[in-house]
């Protein structure tokens, strides 16, 4: 019997700056626990850019490069053109960026990047908002949400708009992997990044990572959190191999999306209507999800 259920070499030092109960932290520690230590990490703008420690200090064990906001993607494709041309296949190259950095001002990049096909992780770690900014709404903030450029300080305030479906995008480009994956959830965590790492060619994943500052919770909260993103079909954790979807956790009862709102303070101006609204909306989006695992199967890309 295994004395850890997920690899014990850390690549992260204790000593980085990010808050207390910061998901984004835990998200890249399992990361690099998953990929090893023959990686190069390609970091854009974002909190973990300044979090890891500012230059010459560190607290990734693996080389890492502090990239433009809006670069992600190009740099991971550049990153692996000179290791390929030095002859140094082995090496993992893996980007970690923000949802900001990603589904807005990085999408350009990323989207030529899976295009391309370049043989590259780029994993993103959804906090919902530009955090290192001072918490602005990004195309991956939820629908009802708090911001402080969404101040919900008056009806209609909020953010109005639904989250961005990142995944649908990539699996659009007919990426060989992408997965979804939650700090709370480590063992399944790490197979997919694993997974990730064996497979060549473009690979996404998009990480689950409660900000207790962000999210406006107390910090020893934050794997409630992710645990309670999945058991309410908030956040569903699935993969998508070659066109084909699969669920790795369904919820046998899902709790209800109020109980995972109710904790958090940027959504505590919702009204009961509103509440039901987002019920509606998760029930649908699981929905959709289990009738494309249910067809994929037959049909890999269906629908797109
Ligand atoms: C071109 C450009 N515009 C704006 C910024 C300022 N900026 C730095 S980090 C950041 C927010 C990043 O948000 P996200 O990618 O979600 O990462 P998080 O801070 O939430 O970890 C912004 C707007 C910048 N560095 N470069
Ligand atoms: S603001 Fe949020 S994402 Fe940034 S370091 Fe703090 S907890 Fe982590
Ligand atoms: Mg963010």
């Amino acid at each position: 019997m295994p004395r850890f259920s997920i690899p014990e070499q850390e690549l992260v030092y204790s000593g980085h700056v990010a808050c207390p109960g910061c998901g984004g932290g835990l998200a890249i520690r399992y990361m690099l626990k998953a990929l090893g230590p023959r990686t190069i990490v390609s970091i854009p703008a974002c909190c973990w850019a300044i979090t890891s420690g500012p230059f010459p200090r560190t607290a990734l064990k693996v080389p890492t490069l502090d990239t433009a906001f809006e670069t992600t993607g190009a740099s991971i494709s550049g990153l692996r053109a000179a290791l390929d041309a030095l002859g140094m296949k082995d090496i993992t190259v893996v980007g970690y960026a923000g949802d900001g950095g990603t589904a807005d001002i990085g999408i350009q990049a990323l989207s030529g990047m899976i295009e391309r096909n370049t043989d590259a992780i780029y994993f993103m770690y959804d906090n919902e908002a530009y955090m290192n900014t001072g918490i602005q709404r990004s195309s991956a903030t939820p629908f009802g949400a708090w911001t402080t450029t969404t101040p919900a300080d008056m009806d209609g305030t909020w953010k109005t708009e639904p989250k961005k479906s990142m995944m649908a995008i990539v699996v659009a480009h007919k990426i060989p992997y992408a997965a979804t994956v939650s700090i709370g959830f480590p063992e399944d965590f790490v197979r997919k990044v694993e997974r990730a790492k064996s497979i060549k060619g473009s690979r996404f994943i998009h990480a689950f990572c409660p900000c207790p500052p962000g999210w406006k919770y107390s910090p020893e909260n934050t794997i409630k959190l992710a645990k309670l993103g999945v058991n309410t079909n908030v956040f569903p954790l699935y993969e998508v191999e070659n066109g084909v979807y699969k669920i790795t956790m369904k919820p046998s009862k899902p709790r209800p999306v109020k109980e995972y709102l109710g904790t958090q303070g940027r959504f505590k101006h919702l009204t009961d209507e509103m509440i039901a609204q987002i019920q509606e909306r998760t029930d649908k989006t699981w929905n959709n999800l289990l009738a494309l695992e249910g067809f994929s199967k037959e049909h890999p890309y269906c629908g797109l």
